[in-house]
């Protein structure tokens, strides 16, 4: 096992990681921009090297400079967190080359999987099935409009080096197709610096089911149950739960069974997510898999009751996992409400500011997983998420109790944030029957407007 490891990110995600190294006993390095001297993870961690200014180009995302503060403080490997550096496969090369083990899959599933098309065939020839569209990149409007009419409208554009949503436009008949194309290829090349599109049938009304898998060495794969990942807005995931309430046992068999289709494929090793959209009649189609650790794996944890940050350590320092498959088998009902930094009635636009006072929530089955605490500036520099709560129950109805309390009780001063908009949704009869998240969201939206003081 590592003796000294360098966390290659902030917020969250970088106490997330510090707290389970503190635990094993692995002395943490973190690493910080200007922006955030004053951040909790350079506070809670052994050791905290400043990397940059302000911006993600000049801190986060400076691969030598990270590479740079691993060397000076002379870590054996490196922890990328989510985002910023956690999927650049060149990142891990640069890593292995450099004598410090990367925390994740191989560069060569980083790379894989993070060509969409590429993902795509190398499923379909492993029998996972994938959704209806193009085999290869869309080169040109002419062959969008060939694509378009043999699996029929309306399509979805995707970008082949994207992810997350980022960049996606459905369109709904030939002259939408062209015009939206065209704009996508330049907004894709501006984003992922590759403009190269691929297109697939749109499915609407369907559900983002995602299952977490877990690889060692040596072959021994786990498939650590699946989290429901439908509550979105402008593909950005705002609630996650696991299970899912809409995933029965005869479907979530033939879920795992493709999730370990897919890992086995590429010989994936570590933890990773294999993302599916599921259609109303209950068929799992493959949509992309992230071979990261994600924002949501604290749902995961708490039904399986394991320590993924933990597993990861262990797979990444040449561990044999050896767990009996019913040891792992998720227990009981978890759920997850992202609070971000944001106005929900400005259009969730991004509200950084001062936290003048914060009152966290507890008790039986609780979890926040934050960065927060009271006087915390927010940079305005990063993404927006402050915290992540997660309740715990035998079941959902009592999960969801739990989490109705929690909320209550969550207090932040001096930012808005998404705790009234999740207070809404986790008490709509929509979201509380479970099976039906149709336009929920602008519902919600929609009845706080009405609602609205005048
Ligand atoms: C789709 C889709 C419908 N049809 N692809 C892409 C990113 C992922 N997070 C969700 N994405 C979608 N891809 C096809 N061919 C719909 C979505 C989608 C979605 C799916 C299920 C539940 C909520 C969703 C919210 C936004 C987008």
């Amino acid at each position: 096992m590592f003796s000294k490891v360098l966390i290659a990110n902030r917020g969250e995600i970088a106490v997330r990681v510090i707290r389970t190294l503190r635990e094993m006993e692995i002395h943490s390095v973190a690493v910080y921009s200007q922006a955030d001297k004053d951040s909790l993870h350079t506070k809670l961690a052994d050791e905290a090297v400043c990397i940059g200014s302000a911006s993600a180009s000049e801190s986060y995302l400076n691969m030598a400079a990270i590479i740079s503060a691993a060397e000076i403080t002379n870590v054996e490997a490196i922890h990328p967190g989510y985002g910023f550096l956690a999927e650049n496969a060149h990142f891990a090369d640069v890593c292995t080359s450099c004598n410090i083990a990367f925390i994740g899959p191989t560069a060569e599933a980083i790379r894989l999987m993070g060509d969409k098309v590429q993902a795509r065939k190398v499923m379909k020839k492993a029998g996972v099935p994938i959704i209806p569209g193009s085999e290869d990149v869309v080169g040109n409007k002419d062959d969008a409009l060939k694509i378009a009419k043999k699996i029929g409208y309306p399509v979805i554009i995707k970008a082949a080096k994207g992810g997350g949503g980022k960049g996606m436009r459905i369109a709904y008949n030939d002259g939408k197709l062209v015009s939206l194309f065209i704009a996508c290829q330049r907004e894709v090349e501006m984003a992922f610096g590759d403009p190269s599109l691929y297109i697939e049938k749109y499915m609407p009304n369907s559900r983002h089911i995602e299952v977490q898998v877990l690889a060692d060495k040596k072959g021994n794969i786990f498939t650590l149950g699946e989290r429901d990942c439908s509550i979105q807005r402008r593909y950005q995931k705002l609630v996650e739960e696991s299970p899912s309430p809409v995933v029965n046992s005869k479907m979530r068999k033939k879920l795992f069974k493709y999730a370990t289709d897919a890992v086995k494929a590429i010989n994936y090793t570590n933890a990773g997510t294999v993302e599916f959209l599921m259609d109303r009649v209950g068929n799992f189609y493959f949509m992309e898999m992230n071979t990261r650790l994600q924002v949501e794996h604290p749902v995961t944890e708490m039904v399986c009751n394991i320590d993924l940050v933990k597993e990861q350590l262990k797979v990444a320092s040449g561990e044999i996992l050896r767990y009996s498959s019913d040891y792992l088998e998720p227990k009981g009902w978890a759920i997850e409400c992202r609070i971000n930094a944001e106005d929900i009635h400005a259009d969730f636009m991004p509200a950084p500011g001062r936290v003048t006072e914060l009152h966290l929530p507890g008790g039986p089955f609780i979890r926040v997983d934050t960065h927060l605490y009271g006087g915390y500036l927010i940079p305005p520099y990063y993404d927006s998420l402050l915290a992540k709560l997660i309740s715990w129950g035998r079941n959902r109805s009592e999960a969801l109790a739990r989490m109705r309390r929690a909320l209550d009780e969550f207090h932040i001063e001096g930012v808005k944030t998404t705790i009234p908009f999740h207070k809404q949704l986790i008490s709509h009869p929509l979201f509380i029957k479970g099976d039906d998240y149709f336009e929920l969201i602008d519902k919600i939206l929609n009845r706080a407007k009405k609602e609205e003081p005048e």
